[in-house]
């Protein structure tokens, strides 16, 4: 029934025949840097580890730049936040760690220090983003994104938001292929949240399956977003139902790796799903 891809990621070789868990890892920054007990790296690592221990299949780790209307960090800032964390988690563990940037600078100091997988908003469209990943052994999350981080959210349009997405998929894939990042090293995302209406949001979660055709797994994040926020009038730290709901329907309909917040609850919900599968 559903394609079984292989991931081939940095150290890792990834069979996709059940729904993955991607365990999402923010590194915030130092806010009690004097007097504090833990530094932000210690918190980031210690979050981590107990997302391995709930069943997360890999790491997300992010410096927050990529954030919808987060303020812009700096180079510098950025690399100080995420690379003492993956430099510790890829001694400590043994899961592929993706890097969560768009920076091309950070991508290669981040697979210097044992990242796997370049997760890009920007589907490598920065200048050097391609030559980064393609001179690595890394695995590369291309994302679909209207608009900027800044911008994307004031009017987003489409004529028909699914074989839009879909197109830019299958055109940043072709790049990347020509770049000489081969297929098997390429993940698809349609980038739900980034540059999109709740109408176009539910219109692409209801057409998922559409991008199946592309053949490529394909990572949904959906875990605590506004448009499930939209659906059931929660705030963020009240979404994890609604998430479950998005990553099962996600995993019915193709999905391959889900990008959450709440990896214990993903993880058992998609057992379920895995087995009926
Ligand atoms: C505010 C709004 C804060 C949205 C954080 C976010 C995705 C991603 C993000 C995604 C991939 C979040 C998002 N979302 N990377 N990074 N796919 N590949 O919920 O959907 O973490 S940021």
């Amino acid at each position: 029934m559903s394609s079984n891809f292989e991931f081939s990621c940095g150290k890792y070789q990834l069979k996709l025949n059940r729904p993955h868990v991607m365990g999402i890892v923010n590194v915030t920054p130092d806010s009690f840097s004097d007097g504090g007990k833990f530094s932000s790296t210690d918190m980031a690592v210690e979050h981590a580890l107990k997302l391995i221990a709930e069943g997360a299949d890999i790491l997300d780790v992010g410096g927050e730049s990529t954030r919808p209307g987060a303020h812009p960090v700096s180079l510098d800032e950025e690399l100080s936040r995420v690379i003492p964390v993956i430099e510790t988690l890829s001694k400590l563990t043994t899961v592929p760690i993706s890097i969560d940037t768009y920076k091309p600078e950070v991508m290669r100091q981040a697979i210097v220090a044992g990242a796997d997988i370049v997760n890009d908003v920007r589907a490598l469209q920065e200048p050097g983003a391609f030559d980064v990943v393609a001179k690595s052994q890394a695995g590369v999350c291309l994302m679909h994104m209207q608009g900027t981080p800044q911008t994307m959210q004031l009017e987003p349009h489409y004529e028909d938001v699914v074989a839009e997405v879909k197109q830019f998929l299958i055109d940043r894939m072709n790049i990347a292929i020509r770049h000489g990042i081969v297929k098997n090293r390429i993940l698809i995302d349609p980038g739900f949240g980034f540059g999109k209406t709740r109408a176009h949001n539910i219109s692409l979660i209801q057409h998922l399956d559409a991008l199946n055709v592309i053949d490529q797994p394909l990572l949904v994040g959906l875990s605590r977003k506004s448009v499930l926020g939209a659906i059931t009038g929660g705030d963020e730290g009240q979404r994890l139902y609604a998430s479950i709901a998005a990553s099962v329907i996600s995993a019915m309909k193709g999905a391959k790796i889900l990008r959450v917040h709440d990896v214990k609850a993903t993880v058992d919900a998609l057992k379920v799903v895995a087995a009926i599968q």
